[in-house]
């Protein structure tokens, strides 16, 4: 069993996403463990990407994140990190599979609608980020 955070960007939130979202989680057999609605500060948005801060598009992605309120979700299941890569499909949607939420959803690169962790230290930080261990339930 596997826990990997989950995000529900702004533009998912603002177009009336939310439901979609985890009515495709929950169809793949991807459990919900926590969510929170959260709208993130600047500064909370540069924290939780500060791997990218050397990145071009750091301060338009931050900038973005902190534009709207967010979904925050635990996922749970078998190999849950990699599922939920696959349910979201590639970072830009003019790459991403048939099928795939970012294909399905996403208006750019940068408003892909969807944040999933990428492998289990990321997953336990990300999840850290956001989440006690109080307020997941498995
Ligand atoms: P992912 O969200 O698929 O894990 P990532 O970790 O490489 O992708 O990047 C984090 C976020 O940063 C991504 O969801 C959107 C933004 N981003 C990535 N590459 C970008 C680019 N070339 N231009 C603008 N934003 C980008
Ligand atoms: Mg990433």
């Amino acid at each position: 069993m596997e826990r990997t955070l989950s995000i529900i960007k702004p533009d998912g939130v603002e177009r009336g996403l939310v439901g979609e979202v985890i009515t495709r989680f929950e169809k793949a057999g991807i459990r919900i463990a926590a969510m929170k609605m959260r709208h993130l500060t600047k500064k909370e948005a540069e924290a939780f990407y500060a791997v990218h801060r050397e990145r071009p598009f750091f301060d338009s992605l931050t900038t973005y994140m902190s534009s709207g309120p967010v979904v925050v979700m635990v996922l749970e299941g078998d190999q849950v990190i990699q599922k939920n890569r696959e349910i979201m499909g590639a970072t830009n949607p003019a790459d991403a599979a048939p099928g795939t939420i970012r294909k399905d959803f996403a208006l750019d690169v940068e408003k892909n609608t969807v944040h999933g962790s990428d492998a289990p230290e990321t997953a336990q930080k990300e999840i850290a980020f956001f989440f006690s261990e109080l307020e997941i339930c498995s």
